[in-house]
C-alpha cells in the first residue's frame, strides 16, 4: 500500500526564511531518497532541499521566489510502504495513499504523525556563495552538480539568471556551443581524456647513474604545448619528393653577390618561399585553415608564410608577411632580419600570428627527410633538407638515356588529411618541384 507524505522543510540552521530560488521536480516525477527537491537561497548562502524518502510527487506547494522556512510544506510524496521516510522532519506526516482498492473519497486514516520516529534530520549541507562569490560562479548546488557532471568549467559558463545566476539551461547552452564549435575530428584528442594510456612511466634515472636537471626554456614549455595539441589532433601525413634545383642554385649564386653587398644572404629558403607561393596559388586548399566546428575550409587570399627558426631558447615561427608581393631579395633580407631578432629574443607574438602555411628548413643543418608538425590553424608545412648532388638518369623516351649530376632538395610536406588528399599532396609537390627546377613558372 502506498501512502501521501507531506515532504517540509527541514532544520536550515539559522535561516528563519529563505528564497525557493529553484524547484528541481515536478508532480509525477519520480525521486529517490535524498534526491534534491529545491533549492533555497539566503543572502549568504544556497542549499537544496532533499526527498527524506523515495517516491512519486504528487502536488507541488511551493513555487518559484516563495519565501519558505522550517516546516514549511514543499510537496505531496507518494511512498510505498517500507518507503515511507524513517526520519521525517518534524511535522512531516505521512498518509495512506487512495489505493486501487481503496476509492479516493474515502481514504484510510492516517496514522498520527506522532507515532512516526521522529529524527531531525542534520542541517542541510550549506553551500556559502555570499563571501566567496569573487572567486565562485553564482549558481545553485544543483547546477553545480550538473556541470560537474559534464565536466564543465562554471567560471566559463555565462549566467542569464538574476545577479548572472548561471542556470541548468546556461550550462546546456555552453556545453551545446563547444560541441558545435570544436573541429569534429579533434574534438575527442585534446585533453587527454578518449586516450586510455598507461601512466607515464616514474623513473629515478639517478639510480642508473649520474643525472643533472636542466629546466625547458619558456620558448620550448610554450612550442612543446601546442607542437603536442597539434601532433594528436591533426591527422598527419607526410609526402615526400624531391626538385632538381641544379639551374637555380646557379642563379642564385649568380644573383648572390649582390646582396652580400647589402650585408645579407641569398639562400635557397627565399626562393623556395616564391616557389611555394607560386604552388599555393595553383593548390589554394593547402593556403587554408578549417574552421571551427570543421564545416568549411577558411581559404585565404593573402599569403603570409610562416619560417620556423631555430633559436638557442627552443624553436620560433615568426611569419613573413605578403611574401607574394615581395621580391627575393626582400625576403632574404627579411628572412636574415626575422632570424636575428628571434635569436635575440625580441621577437613580439604578433610577428609570430597570422601565418598561412609554413616552411621549415633544416638544409643548412644536414638530414635526408623529416615529418614536420603542422602550425594549426595552418593546414600544412614544408620541410626542406639539404641539398645533394647526385647521379640522375635523364633521357627522353626512345632516347638513350645517361646519368647527369644533379643537385636534389628533398622536400617533406605534412598535411591536414582532413583537408587535403593524398593526391593532391602529390600533386603539390610535384608542382612545386616543377617550380624550383624552372623557377620561371613563378613568373607565370
Ligand atoms: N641544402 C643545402 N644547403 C643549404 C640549404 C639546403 N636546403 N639551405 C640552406 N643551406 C645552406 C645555406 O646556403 C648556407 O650556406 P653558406 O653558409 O655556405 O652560405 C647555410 O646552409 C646556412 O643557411 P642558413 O641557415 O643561414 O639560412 P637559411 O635561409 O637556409 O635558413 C633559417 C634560415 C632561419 C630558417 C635557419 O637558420 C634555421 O633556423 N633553420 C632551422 C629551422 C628548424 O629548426 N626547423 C625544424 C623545425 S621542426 O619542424
Amino acid at each position: 500500500m502506498s501512502s501521501i507524505t507531506e515532504i517540509k522543510v527541514p532544520d536550515i540552521g539559522d535561516f528563519k526564511e529563505v528564497d525557493v530560488i529553484e524547484i528541481l521536480v515536478k508532480p509525477g516525477d519520480s525521486v529517490a531518497k535524498e534526491a534534491s527537491l529545491i533549492t533555497v537561497e539566503s543572502d549568504k548562502a544556497t542549499m537544496e532541499i532533499p526527498s527524506p524518502a523515495a517516491g512519486l510527487v504528487k502536488e507541488l506547494k511551493v513555487k518559484l521566489g516563495d519565501k519558505v522556512g522550517e516546516g514549511s510544506m514543499i510537496l505531496l510524496l507518494e511512498t510505498s510502504e517500507g518507503e515511507s521516510p524513517a526520519a521525517q522532519p518534524a511535522g512531516s506526516a505521512a498518509i495512506p495513499a487512495p489505493s486501487a482498492a481503496t476509492p479516493a473519497a474515502a481514504p484510510a486514516p492516517a496514522p498520527a504523525p506522532a507515532t512516526l520516529p521522529i529524527h531531525r534530520p542534520a542541517p542541510v549541507p550549506l553551500e556559502p556563495v555570499g563571501d566567496v562569490s569573487a572567486f565562485k560562479p553564482h549558481a545553485s548546488p544543483s547546477v553545480r552538480k550538473f556541470a560537474r557532471e559534464l565536466a564543465v568549467d562554471l567560471s566559463k559558463v555565462q549566467g542569464s539568471g538574476p545577479k548572472g545566476r548561471i542556470t541548468q539551461e546556461d550550462v546546456q547552452a555552453f556545453v551545446k556551443r563547444v560541441m558545435t564549435q570544436a573541429p569534429a575530428p579533434a574534438a575527442a584528442a585534446p585533453g587527454g581524456a578518449p586516450f586510455n594510456l598507461p601512466e607515464w612511466p616514474q623513473v629515478d634515472f639517478g639510480k642508473f647513474g649520474p643525472v643533472e636537471l636542466k629546466p625547458l626554456s619558456r620558448i620550448k614549455k610554450l612550442s612543446g604545448a601546442n607542437l603536442h595539441r597539434n601532433w594528436i589532433s591533426i591527422p598527419h601525413v607526410t609526402q615526400f619528393d624531391e626538385a632538381d634545383i641544379t639551374d637555380l642554385e646557379v642563379f642564385r649564386r649568380e644573383s648572390g653577390a649582390a646582396s652580400e653587398k647589402q650585408g645579407f644572404k641569398l639562400t635557397m629558403l627565399a626562393f623556395m618561399i616564391k616557389a611555394c607561393i607560386t604552388a599555393l596559388r595553383q593548390y589554394p586548399e593547402f593556403n587554408a585553415s578549417l574552421e571551427r566546428g570543421g564545416e568549411n575550409l577558411v581559404l585565404k587570399k593573402y599569403f603570409h608564410i610562416g619560417v620556423a627558426v631555430d633559436t638557442p631558447d627552443g624553436l620560433v615561427v615568426p611569419v613573413i608577411r605578403d611574401a607574394d608581393r615581395k621580391g627575393v631579395y626582400d625576403l632574404a633580407r627579411e628572412l636574415a632580419e626575422v632570424s636575428k631578432l628571434a635569436r635575440d629574443r625580441k621577437l613580439k607574438p604578433g610577428d609570430m600570428q597570422g601565418g598561412t602555411f609554413s616552411i621549415s628548413s633544416l638544409g643548412g643543418i644536414g638530414g635526408t627527410a623529416f615529418t614536420p608538425i603542422i602550425n594549426a590553424p595552418e593546414v600544412a608545412i614544408l620541410g626542406v633538407s639539404r641539398s645533394v648532388m647526385r647521379p640522375v638518369w635523364m633521357g627522353a623516351k626512345g632516347e638513350a638515356g645517361q646519368f647527369v649530376p644533379r643537385l636534389m632538395l628533398p622536400l617533406s610536406l605534412s598535411y591536414d588529411h582532413r583537408v587535403i588528399d593524398g593526391a593532391s599532396a602529390a600533386r603539390f609537390t610535384s608542382y612545386l618541384a616543377s617550380v624550383l627546377s624552372d623557377i620561371r613558372r613563378s613568373l607565370l
